[in-house]
């Protein structure tokens, strides 16, 4: 298999998954280890469970907010701000698509960043929908502070069974791309999973990054297999 290299003009889309920050040391859901292999993301990851128990889920959310704030960027999360700019400057441009709720591809210099399955550093309030930067725990009686109302916020990310988000501009950028590459992640979640299927029905070149073959690997027409610090780098420089 020949790896694409993202020549000068080209529309890539890049989708990430939690393996680009393993490396960061924050762990991943579903390899051994994992955070679903521990925890079940029936309990913790829904609006049922958040319902059910908001102390218990706002205890897990601040438990990873405070690994996201001590975690730093990685080789890779550096060599995709650096295509991003690299390929701006040259007339073409990177879509960054990320199911991650941390923010190492900002700290890494990355812009426009869409966030498909939310922020961990944002919180929502349930009374106004107003959202907003979060960067310490939240409980049941945490005030909003756009309007007052007390134990409204939840974490700004979107659990099992909600909409993720920006559909419009990811469908917008993904039938506009030349190439599309996914980074790290299992091809286990829907809807993230199905872009793939969706590029190469549009005839668009597929290519996987991963540490080993995820679950849609046969979907992709090249792929490069080995962790994303070293992968990530050879693929964007
Ligand atoms: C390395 C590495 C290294 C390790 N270097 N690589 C169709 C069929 C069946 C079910 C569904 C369906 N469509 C939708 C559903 C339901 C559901 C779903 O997909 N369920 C599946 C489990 C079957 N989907 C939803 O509910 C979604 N909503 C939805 O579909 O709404 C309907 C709708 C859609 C569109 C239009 C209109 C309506 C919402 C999904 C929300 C997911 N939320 C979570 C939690 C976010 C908050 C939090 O962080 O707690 O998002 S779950 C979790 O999984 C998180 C992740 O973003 C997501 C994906 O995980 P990811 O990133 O792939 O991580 P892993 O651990 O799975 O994989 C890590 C990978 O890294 C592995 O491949 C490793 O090899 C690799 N790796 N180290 C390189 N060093």
């Amino acid at each position: 298999m020949i790896a694409p290299r993202p020549a000068a003009g080209t529309r890539l889309f890049v989708l990430t998954g939690a393996g680009i920050s393993a490396e960061s040391g924050l762990g991943t859901f579903r390899d051994p280890g994992g955070l679903w292999r521990r925890f079940d993301p029936m309990r913790l990851a829904t609006p049922e469970a958040f319902a059910r128990d908001p102390e218990e889920v706002h205890a897990f959310y601040n438990l990873r907010r405070a690994g996201v704030k001590a975690a730093a960027a990685n080789p890779a999360h550096a060599a995709l701000a650096r295509l991003q700019a690299g390929l701006a400057a040259a007339g073409g441009g990177l879509f960054l698509c990320t199911q991650n709720v941390d923010d190492l591809h900002e700290r890494a210099g990355a812009g426009a960043v869409v966030h498909m399955h939310g922020e961990l550093m944002r919180a929502r309030c349930l009374a106004c929908g107003a959202g907003t930067p979060w960067e310490t725990d939240l409980g049941t009686d945490t005030p909003c502070p756009a309007c007052g109302a007390r134990g409204g916020m939840r974490p700004d990310v979107v659990w099992f069974g909600e909409v993720p988000l920006h559909l419009d501009a990811i469908e917008a950028a993904l039938a506009a791309a030349d190439l599309f590459v996914a980074i790290g992640t299992s091809g286990s979640v829907y809807p993230a999973a199905g872009f793939v299927a969706r590029a190469r029905a549009d005839g668009i070149p597929t290519h996987e990054i991963n540490l080993a073959p995820s679950d849609t690997a046969g979907a992709f027409d090249t792929a490069c297999y080995g962790p994303a610090s070293r992968t990530v780098p050879a693929f964007a420089e």
